[in-house]
C-alpha cells in the first residue's frame, strides 16, 4: 500500500506500478483469446492511470488488459491492487487469482507455491454499467477506468500479518486509553507454523505471544485489553499519532494510530470533550489529466489549498480516498468523512432492492472499514448519499448498513446524506443528519428560486426534526452551492453561471447556516470542478460539474476566497 511511512522492514514488497503491456478488448474476447496467458500484442502505458484521458479514447466503456512481467524470489505472494475500475479479474501465469468489484477500495489475492524467477500477471478491468452497477451510469463523475492506484506483490515468509486493527476506549477524563488488538494473521507455509507475535502502541507493548498458525490459513485474534496511560490525544491542532508495530517472526506491519473521541451531545458535535463547528468542502479525487489516477503530489496541494481556505474537514465525495491521502489528513489533523459510492437517483427502487446490489453496497462498507479502521482522521462514516430515503424501501438496507458501521467501524459517527429533508424516513438510522439542498440553484424544490427560500427551509426543517423526535441530532449541510465558470463576471448579481452569484449564494448559505442554533457544520459542494458523466444531462457545461470554487485545474474562484474570509472568521484564527 502507498502510504506516507514504511510500512514493512522484514517483508520485501516489491512494487508493479510503472510499465504494463496495455490492449484494448474492444469484443470482450481476450478470455477466448487466452490473453490470461500473457498479451499477444499492446502498447505500454504506466499504471496507474486511466485510459480514458491518457489514451484517446476518452468514452470507451469496456475491457481492457494489462500485463506485467515481474521477478520474484517466490513462496507465497499476496498480490495487492489499491483500485482497479469497476470490475477485476487477475490471473497470475495464467491461473485466475479471483475478481473483485468496486472501484475505490483496496484488494488482494494470495498465491502459493509461486516458483523462484519470472512470472506474468495479467489484469482485465471492465468498467462497464449493468443492473448492478454501483455506481449507476447515471452519476455525476465521470466513469474512468484502468488501474488507477498502486499494485504491489508482497513477498511473504512465514507467519504473516495480514490485519491489525487497534479498538481503544477512552476514560471519562481522556487521560488514559484501554486497547486492543484485532489481528489476522496468515501463515505463508503449507505446515503449521509457530512464531512469537507482538504488538505495541508507541514504547507500549500491548501483546506478545506464541502463536500456532495451520499452513496456508488464516488466524483471527482479539487481544485483551491494556491500559496505556497519560496519551497524547489526537486533535485538530495537534495531531499526535502513535506507531503500531505489529512483529512475528518473519514478518511486521506498521501502521499510526491516534486517539481521540468524538461523540454527539445537544445537538454538538465533540471531539475530546470539545464542541466543534465543521468547517469544510466536498471533494473528488479527481483532476481532468489524471482522472482518479490522482497523484500524491497533488493530494498535498488540494489540502494545501482547503487548510488556506480555513476548513478544518473535508467530505471525501462520494467514495473512499486513497490511503495516502488519508494519511496525510491523519498527520495535519483534518477531519475527515469517509463513504462508498452509493449515489443518487441512479439508485432506482427496484435497485435498492436488489440483494445483489444491496449487498455490494454492504461489501464496500466492510472492505472500507478493514482498510481505513486505524485512521484518526476519520470521524464520519457516510452509508449513501441522495438515495430514495423518503419510501419505507430504503429502511432496511439503511439499518443494515448503519449496525454494521456501529458494531465494527469504531468510534465514528454515522450518517446518510439526503436530499428529502423534509420527508426522510431514514433518519432514525443518523447519528449526525447530513442534507444536500440547492436552493437559489436547481429550481425543483419549489419557492421563489431565490435566496430567500433558505431562511423558509431552516424553519421548515426545525419543524420537521421536532415533529420526529430529531431535534437532538446535530445537523450539518453536507452539500449547498451553485456553478460558475471561471472568469464569467456580472454587475448583476441574479446572474448565475457568474462567479460572484456563485460566492454571494454560498456567503448567505454558510452566514445564515453558521447563526442558525441546531446546525452544526458545512461542507460547501464543492472545491474544485470535475468531469462529469455525459449522462448527466443537466446543467453540466462542458461535461464538467462546474460548482467548484476552484476550477479543474485549481485556479480559484471569487467564492473561495469567500469562504476563506467567513471560515477564518468563524474559527477565530
Ligand atoms: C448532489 C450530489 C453531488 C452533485 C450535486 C450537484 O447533491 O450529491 O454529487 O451531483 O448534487 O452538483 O448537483
Amino acid at each position: 500500500m502507498k502510504r506516507l511511512f514504511q510500512n514493512h522492514v522484514k517483508r520485501n514488497v516489491i512494487s508493479l506500478s510503472g510499465p504494463w503491456k496495455f490492449l484494448i478488448d474492444k469484443d470482450s474476447c481476450g478470455e477466448k483469446m487466452g490473453w490470461q496467458n500473457g498479451l499477444p500484442a499492446g502498447e505500454t502505458v504506466i499504471v496507474p492511470s486511466v485510459w480514458n484521458n491518457e489514451l484517446g479514447i476518452l468514452n470507451f466503456e469496456g475491457c481492457c488488459w494489462y500485463e506485467k512481467k515481474f521477478l520474484t524470489e517466490g513462496g507465497t505472494l499476496l498480490l495487492e491492487f489499491e483500485s482497479v475500475m469497476s470490475k477485476a479479474t487477475v490471473w497470475l501465469d495464467g491461473n485466475k487469482l479471483g475478481e473483485h468489484y468496486g472501484a475505490f477500495t483496496a484488494f488482494e489475492f494470495i498465491a502459493n507455491d509461486v516458483a523462484c524467477g519470472e512470472h506474468t500477471l495479467v489484469v482485465c478491468a471492465d468498467n462497464r454499467f449493468d443492473q448492478w452497477s454501483f455506481p449507476r451510469r447515471y452519476t455525476d463523475w465521470f466513469n474512468y477506468g484502468g488501474i488507477a492506484r498502486d499494485v504491489f506483490a508482497h513477498e511473504l515468509k512465514g507467519v504473516c500479518v495480514l490485519k491489525n486493527h487497534i479498538a481503544y476506549e477512552l476514560s471519562k477524563d481522556l487521560k488514559n486509553a484501554t486497547v486492543n488488538s484485532l489481528l489476522e494473521l496468515y501463515n505463508a507455509n503449507s505446515t503449521p507454523t509457530t512464531s512469537l507475535v507482538s504488538v505495541s502502541v508507541g514504547d507500549t507493548v500491548i501483546y506478545s505471544e506464541s502463536v500456532t498458525v495451520d499452513g496456508y490459513s488464516k488466524l483471527s485474534i482479539e487481544t485483551k485489553p491494556v491500559v496505556i496511560e497519560s496519551v497524547a490525544l489526537w486533535d485538530t491542532e495537534t495531531p499526535n499519532l502513535y506507531t503500531v508495530v505489529t512483529s512475528t517472526d518473519t514478518d511486521d506491519y506498521i501502521d499510526k494510530i491516534g486517539f481521540r473521541k468524538i461523540e454527539v451531545a445537544d445537538n454538538n458535535i465533540l471531539l475530546n470533550g470539545r464542541s466543534i463547528e465543521l468547517l469544510g468542502v466536498n471533494r473528488h479525487e479527481e483532476h481532468p489529466d489524471w482522472g482518479f489516477a490522482f497523484p500524491a503530489k497533488l493530494m498535498k496541494r488540494d489540502l494545501d489549498l482547503i487548510r488556506d481556505m480555513g476548513c478544518n474537514t473535508i467530505r471525501g465525495s462520494h467514495y473512499p480516498n486513497a490511503r495516502i491521502f488519508v494519511d496525510m489528513l491523519d498527520e495535519r489533523g483534518v477531519l475527515f468523512w469517509s463513504e462508498i459510492p452509493m449515489w443518487g437517483v441512479g439508485f432506482s427502487w427496484e435497485a435498492l432492492q436488489d440483494p445483489i446490489v444491496v449487498g455490494r453496497g454492504l461489501e464496500m462498507h466492510k472492505e472500507m472499514v478493514r482498510q481505513y479502521y486505524n485512521h484518526p482522521s476519520i470521524i464520519i462514516w457516510g452509508m449513501h448519499n441522495e438515495i430514495d430515503t423518503k419510501n419505507d424501501f430504503t429502511i432496511p438496507l439503511t439499518k443494515q448498513y448503519y449496525e454494521h458501521l456501529r458494531e465494527f467501524g469504531g468510534n465514528r459517527l454515522i450518517t446518510h446524506a439526503s436530499n428529502h429533508p423534509l420527508n426522510d424516513v431514514c433518519m432514525d438510522y443518523d447519528d449526525i443528519i447530513s442534507i444536500n439542498i440547492y436552493h437559489g440553484w436547481y429550481n425543483y424544490y419549489g419557492g421563489s428560486g431565490t435566496l430567500a427560500d433558505w431562511d423558509k427551509f431552516v424553519v421548515d426543517l426545525k419543524n420537521r426534526l421536532v415533529e420526529k423526535n430529531w431535534l437532538g441530532k446535530p445537523v450539518i449541510m453536507s452539500e449547498f452551492g451553485a456553478a460558475a465558470l471561471a472568469g464569467f463576471h456580472s454587475h448583476f448579481d441574479t446572474v448565475r453561471w457568474s462567479e460572484e452569484y456563485q460566492s454571494d449564494l454560498i456567503e448567505y448559505c454558510l452566514e445564515l447556516f453558521h447563526k442558525t442554533d441546531y446546525m452544526r457544520g458545512t461542507y460547501v459542494w464543492q472545491f474544485c470542478n470535475i468531469r462529469t458523466s455525459p449522462s448527466m444531462d443537466i446543467n453540466r457545461v462542458r461535461y464538467f460539474n462546474n460548482k467548484g470554487v476552484l476550477d479543474e485545474h485549481r485556479n480559484p474562484k471569487a467564492a473561495y476566497f469567500k469562504i476563506k474570509e467567513l471560515y477564518h472568521r468563524y474559527s477565530g484564527k
